[in-house]
Protein backbone atom coordinates (compact mmCIF):
# COMPACT_ATOMS: atom_id res chain seq x y z
CA UNK A 1 0.00 0.00 0.00
CA UNK A 2 1.30 3.75 -1.13
CA UNK A 3 1.19 6.24 1.22
CA UNK A 4 0.36 8.65 -1.17
CA UNK A 5 -2.59 9.77 -2.00
CA UNK A 6 -3.86 11.26 -5.71
CA UNK A 7 -5.28 14.14 -4.75
CA UNK A 8 -4.62 16.21 -8.04
CA UNK A 9 -6.10 14.25 -10.41
CA UNK A 10 -8.06 15.56 -12.81
CA UNK A 11 -10.89 13.34 -14.66
CA UNK A 12 -10.02 12.67 -18.36
CA UNK A 13 -12.63 12.36 -21.33
CA UNK A 14 -11.45 8.86 -20.77
CA UNK A 15 -13.05 8.51 -17.61
CA UNK A 16 -16.01 9.81 -18.49
CA UNK A 17 -16.63 7.69 -21.57
CA UNK A 18 -16.80 4.79 -19.04
CA UNK A 19 -18.53 6.51 -16.39
CA UNK A 20 -21.21 7.19 -19.14
CA UNK A 21 -20.78 3.81 -21.00
CA UNK A 22 -20.77 1.55 -17.55
CA UNK A 23 -22.29 3.34 -14.98
CA UNK A 24 -19.33 3.82 -12.48
CA UNK A 25 -15.81 4.53 -12.71
CA UNK A 26 -13.22 3.74 -10.22
CA UNK A 27 -10.95 6.54 -8.74
CA UNK A 28 -7.12 6.29 -8.16
CA UNK A 29 -6.36 6.52 -4.09
CA UNK A 30 -7.89 9.49 -3.10
CA UNK A 31 -7.32 9.10 0.91
CA UNK A 32 -3.79 8.91 2.22
CA UNK A 33 -3.37 6.22 4.76
CA UNK A 34 -3.23 8.09 7.82
CA UNK A 35 -7.32 9.36 7.09
CA UNK A 36 -7.90 5.57 6.18
CA UNK A 37 -6.48 4.87 9.88
CA UNK A 38 -8.61 7.58 11.38
CA UNK A 39 -11.88 6.68 9.50
CA UNK A 40 -11.58 2.99 10.60
CA UNK A 41 -11.53 4.66 13.96
CA UNK A 42 -14.21 7.02 13.53
CA UNK A 43 -15.96 3.84 12.72
CA UNK A 44 -15.40 2.07 16.41
CA UNK A 45 -16.36 5.35 17.18
CA UNK A 46 -19.87 5.82 16.06
CA UNK A 47 -20.45 1.85 16.44
CA UNK A 48 -19.74 2.65 19.90
CA UNK A 49 -22.05 6.13 20.02
CA UNK A 50 -19.05 7.81 20.88
CA UNK A 51 -20.44 11.39 19.01
CA UNK A 52 -18.21 14.44 18.06
CA UNK A 53 -20.81 17.32 19.31
CA UNK A 54 -23.36 18.10 21.47
CA UNK A 55 -26.39 17.44 19.21
CA UNK A 56 -28.85 14.94 19.19
CA UNK A 57 -28.32 12.40 16.37
CA UNK A 58 -30.89 12.10 13.70
CA UNK A 59 -29.23 9.67 11.78
CA UNK A 60 -30.69 6.29 10.90
CA UNK A 61 -28.67 3.51 12.29
CA UNK A 62 -30.17 0.18 11.51
CA UNK A 63 -29.21 -1.88 14.39
CA UNK A 64 -29.56 -5.61 14.10
CA UNK A 65 -28.49 -7.76 17.17
CA UNK A 66 -27.38 -10.41 15.04
CA UNK A 67 -23.39 -10.08 14.90
CA UNK A 68 -23.28 -11.13 11.45
CA UNK A 69 -25.24 -8.48 9.48
CA UNK A 70 -24.67 -5.54 8.04
CA UNK A 71 -24.21 -2.31 10.10
CA UNK A 72 -25.42 0.82 8.21
CA UNK A 73 -25.59 4.60 9.64
CA UNK A 74 -26.82 7.37 7.64
CA UNK A 75 -25.67 10.71 8.10
CA UNK A 76 -22.21 10.09 10.16
CA UNK A 77 -21.28 13.37 9.09
CA UNK A 78 -23.35 14.97 11.80
CA UNK A 79 -21.98 13.43 14.59
CA UNK A 80 -18.12 12.39 13.43
CA UNK A 81 -16.07 15.19 12.26
CA UNK A 82 -13.72 13.14 10.19
CA UNK A 83 -16.28 11.22 8.18
CA UNK A 84 -17.50 14.83 7.83
CA UNK A 85 -14.27 16.29 6.33
CA UNK A 86 -14.30 12.97 4.12
CA UNK A 87 -17.96 12.96 2.98
CA UNK A 88 -17.68 17.12 2.12
CA UNK A 89 -14.07 16.92 0.58
CA UNK A 90 -14.00 19.20 -2.32
CA UNK A 91 -11.82 17.22 -4.30
CA UNK A 92 -14.53 14.36 -4.31
CA UNK A 93 -16.76 17.12 -5.51
CA UNK A 94 -15.04 17.99 -8.22
CA UNK A 95 -14.19 15.20 -9.68
CA UNK A 96 -18.14 13.94 -9.54
CA UNK A 97 -18.98 17.85 -11.08
CA UNK A 98 -16.44 16.51 -13.98
CA UNK A 99 -18.09 13.24 -14.20
CA UNK A 100 -21.29 14.48 -14.64
CA UNK A 101 -20.41 17.85 -16.43
CA UNK A 102 -21.75 20.23 -14.04
CA UNK A 103 -20.67 23.12 -11.86
CA UNK A 104 -21.71 22.51 -8.50
CA UNK A 105 -21.91 19.27 -6.41
CA UNK A 106 -23.44 19.23 -2.93
CA UNK A 107 -24.27 16.58 -0.55
CA UNK A 108 -27.20 14.47 -0.34
CA UNK A 109 -26.37 12.22 2.89
CA UNK A 110 -23.71 9.65 3.57
CA UNK A 111 -22.95 6.04 4.81
CA UNK A 112 -21.42 4.73 7.40
CA UNK A 113 -21.07 0.60 6.30
CA UNK A 114 -19.70 -1.97 8.30
CA UNK A 115 -20.00 -5.68 6.56
CA UNK A 116 -18.75 -8.09 9.57
CA UNK A 117 -16.56 -11.16 8.13
CA UNK A 118 -18.23 -14.32 8.53
CA UNK A 119 -15.47 -17.01 7.69
CA UNK A 120 -17.26 -20.08 6.25
CA UNK A 121 -20.32 -19.24 7.53
CA UNK A 122 -23.15 -19.50 4.89
CA UNK A 123 -24.99 -16.89 5.91
CA UNK A 124 -26.57 -13.91 3.87
CA UNK A 125 -27.31 -11.62 6.70
CA UNK A 126 -24.58 -9.51 5.31
CA UNK A 127 -25.72 -9.01 1.47
CA UNK A 128 -26.83 -6.09 0.04
CA UNK A 129 -29.65 -6.93 -2.19
CA UNK A 130 -29.06 -5.81 -5.87
CA UNK A 131 -31.04 -2.31 -6.11
CA UNK A 132 -30.82 1.27 -7.60
CA UNK A 133 -29.59 3.80 -5.27
CA UNK A 134 -32.72 6.26 -7.56
CA UNK A 135 -35.34 4.05 -6.20
CA UNK A 136 -35.02 5.52 -3.08
CA UNK A 137 -34.61 8.73 -3.86
CA UNK A 138 -37.63 9.86 -5.80
CA UNK A 139 -38.26 12.47 -4.44
CA UNK A 140 -35.30 14.26 -6.03
CA UNK A 141 -35.97 16.09 -8.84
CA UNK A 142 -32.44 14.82 -10.89
CA UNK A 143 -31.69 10.74 -11.37
CA UNK A 144 -28.01 11.95 -12.21
CA UNK A 145 -26.79 11.64 -8.79
CA UNK A 146 -23.66 9.58 -7.62
CA UNK A 147 -22.27 7.21 -5.19
CA UNK A 148 -18.92 7.54 -3.89
CA UNK A 149 -18.24 4.62 -2.46
CA UNK A 150 -14.57 4.62 0.04
CA UNK A 151 -12.93 1.46 0.57
CA UNK A 152 -11.19 1.50 4.23
CA UNK A 153 -9.27 -1.68 3.14
CA UNK A 154 -8.19 -3.71 0.20
CA UNK A 155 -11.99 -4.92 -1.22
CA UNK A 156 -12.90 -7.67 -3.73
CA UNK A 157 -15.21 -10.20 -4.25
CA UNK A 158 -13.85 -12.27 -0.79
CA UNK A 159 -14.67 -9.53 1.28
CA UNK A 160 -17.96 -9.09 0.28
CA UNK A 161 -16.93 -5.99 -1.78
CA UNK A 162 -19.57 -4.28 -4.04
CA UNK A 163 -21.17 -5.51 -7.69
CA UNK A 164 -22.26 -3.24 -10.62
CA UNK A 165 -24.51 -4.30 -13.46
CA UNK A 166 -22.72 -2.61 -16.25
CA UNK A 167 -24.56 -0.14 -18.06
CA UNK A 168 -27.94 -1.11 -16.00
CA UNK A 169 -28.21 3.14 -15.53
CA UNK A 170 -29.19 3.31 -19.10
CA UNK A 171 -32.54 1.35 -17.99
CA UNK A 172 -33.77 3.92 -16.30
CA UNK A 173 -36.27 3.80 -12.75
CA UNK A 174 -37.08 -0.29 -12.45
CA UNK A 175 -40.15 -0.01 -10.55
CA UNK A 176 -39.55 -1.19 -6.91
CA UNK A 177 -35.86 -0.94 -7.06
CA UNK A 178 -35.22 0.04 -3.43
CA UNK A 179 -34.55 -3.96 -2.72
CA UNK A 180 -30.74 -2.95 -0.61
CA UNK A 181 -31.85 -4.64 2.65
CA UNK A 182 -33.36 -8.30 0.61
CA UNK A 183 -30.45 -10.24 1.31
CA UNK A 184 -32.02 -13.00 -1.58
CA UNK A 185 -29.44 -11.83 -4.43
CA UNK A 186 -30.08 -14.42 -6.99
CA UNK A 187 -34.15 -13.83 -6.58
CA UNK A 188 -33.33 -10.13 -7.34
CA UNK A 189 -31.48 -11.39 -9.84
CA UNK A 190 -34.31 -13.07 -11.45
CA UNK A 191 -36.09 -10.13 -11.46
CA UNK A 192 -34.19 -7.73 -12.70
CA UNK A 193 -32.43 -9.34 -14.86
CA UNK A 194 -35.83 -10.63 -16.96
CA UNK A 195 -35.39 -9.41 -20.64
CA UNK A 196 -32.08 -7.57 -19.93
CA UNK A 197 -28.89 -8.23 -20.39
CA UNK A 198 -26.94 -8.75 -16.71
CA UNK A 199 -23.15 -8.53 -16.43
CA UNK A 200 -21.72 -8.23 -12.82
CA UNK A 201 -18.83 -6.56 -12.67
CA UNK A 202 -17.00 -6.63 -9.25
CA UNK A 203 -15.32 -3.33 -8.06
CA UNK A 204 -11.82 -4.10 -6.71
CA UNK A 205 -10.71 -1.54 -5.19
CA UNK A 206 -7.35 -0.75 -2.86
CA UNK A 207 -8.03 1.08 0.50
CA UNK A 208 -8.58 4.88 -0.16
CA UNK A 209 -10.06 3.99 -3.86
CA UNK A 210 -13.30 4.63 -4.51
CA UNK A 211 -16.07 3.92 -7.00
CA UNK A 212 -18.20 6.15 -8.28
CA UNK A 213 -21.93 4.67 -9.34
CA UNK A 214 -24.40 6.93 -11.18
CA UNK A 215 -27.83 6.87 -9.06
CA UNK A 216 -29.69 4.21 -11.68
CA UNK A 217 -26.84 1.62 -11.96
CA UNK A 218 -28.12 -1.44 -10.07
CA UNK A 219 -25.37 -2.98 -7.47
CA UNK A 220 -24.94 -5.11 -4.49
CA UNK A 221 -22.75 -7.20 -2.82
CA UNK A 222 -22.69 -10.76 -1.34
CA UNK A 223 -20.60 -12.28 1.87
CA UNK A 224 -17.22 -11.10 3.62
CA UNK A 225 -15.77 -14.63 3.57
CA UNK A 226 -12.75 -13.28 5.85
CA UNK A 227 -12.54 -12.95 9.08
CA UNK A 228 -11.95 -8.99 8.89
CA UNK A 229 -15.12 -6.53 8.63
CA UNK A 230 -15.44 -4.52 5.19
CA UNK A 231 -15.58 -0.73 6.41
CA UNK A 232 -16.57 1.82 3.87
CA UNK A 233 -17.40 5.68 3.95
CA UNK A 234 -19.95 6.50 1.46
CA UNK A 235 -20.85 9.47 -0.09
CA UNK A 236 -23.86 9.96 -2.01
CA UNK A 237 -23.92 13.36 -4.06
CA UNK A 238 -26.52 15.52 -6.50
CA UNK A 239 -25.45 18.07 -9.06
CA UNK A 240 -26.72 21.64 -7.20
CA UNK A 241 -30.36 22.72 -8.03
CA UNK A 242 -32.04 19.48 -7.47
CA UNK A 243 -34.92 19.87 -5.60
CA UNK A 244 -38.21 18.16 -3.89
CA UNK A 245 -39.98 16.59 -5.88
CA UNK A 246 -43.32 16.23 -3.99
CA UNK A 247 -45.74 13.34 -3.60
CA UNK A 248 -43.67 10.43 -5.38
CA UNK A 249 -42.24 8.50 -2.46
CA UNK A 250 -41.64 9.67 0.74
CA UNK A 251 -37.61 10.08 1.78
CA UNK A 252 -36.61 11.87 4.76
CA UNK A 253 -34.45 14.36 3.44
CA UNK A 254 -37.47 16.15 2.75
CA UNK A 255 -38.21 16.83 6.14
CA UNK A 256 -34.57 18.55 6.10
CA UNK A 257 -36.11 21.04 3.53
CA UNK A 258 -38.46 22.21 6.81
CA UNK A 259 -41.97 21.04 8.28
CA UNK A 260 -43.70 21.90 5.11
CA UNK A 261 -41.86 21.14 1.83
CA UNK A 262 -43.07 22.22 -1.69
CA UNK A 263 -42.75 20.61 -5.16
CA UNK A 264 -39.57 22.57 -6.89
CA UNK A 265 -37.98 23.41 -2.96
CA UNK A 266 -34.57 23.24 -4.27
CA UNK A 267 -32.27 21.13 -1.15
CA UNK A 268 -29.53 23.61 -0.59
CA UNK A 269 -29.86 24.38 3.40
CA UNK A 270 -27.00 23.54 5.64
CA UNK A 271 -27.89 19.72 5.67
CA UNK A 272 -27.23 19.68 1.99
CA UNK A 273 -23.44 21.10 1.80
CA UNK A 274 -21.60 22.36 -1.68
CA UNK A 275 -18.53 20.01 -1.85
CA UNK A 276 -17.73 21.82 -4.99
CA UNK A 277 -18.48 25.42 -7.06
CA UNK A 278 -16.40 26.03 -10.26
O1 LIG B 1 -21.82 -1.49 0.75
C1 LIG B 1 -22.40 -2.13 -0.12
O2 LIG B 1 -22.10 -3.28 -0.39
C2 LIG B 1 -23.47 -1.47 -0.95
C3 LIG B 1 -23.59 -0.03 -0.65
C4 LIG B 1 -24.59 0.66 -1.49
O3 LIG B 1 -25.56 0.12 -1.92
C5 LIG B 1 -24.40 2.06 -1.78
O4 LIG B 1 -23.44 2.65 -1.24
O5 LIG B 1 -25.16 2.64 -2.58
Amino acid sequence: MTSQAERTYKITAQDKDTFNRDGYWISPKLLDDDQIERLRRAHERVWAGDYDGDGLPMNHYHANPNPDSLRKLDNGWWINDEIRKTVTDPFIGELTADLLETDEIRLWHDQVIYKPGVGDKETKSGNVGWHQDYGYWQCSSNPNMVTVWIALQDTDLTNGGMMTILGSHKWGLIPDSNTFFDPNMEELRNKYAAGREWVEEPCILKAGQASFHHALTFHGSGANKTNEPRMSVVAHLMPGGTSYRAGVQRHDNSRLLGPRPYHGQAFANEYFPVLFKR
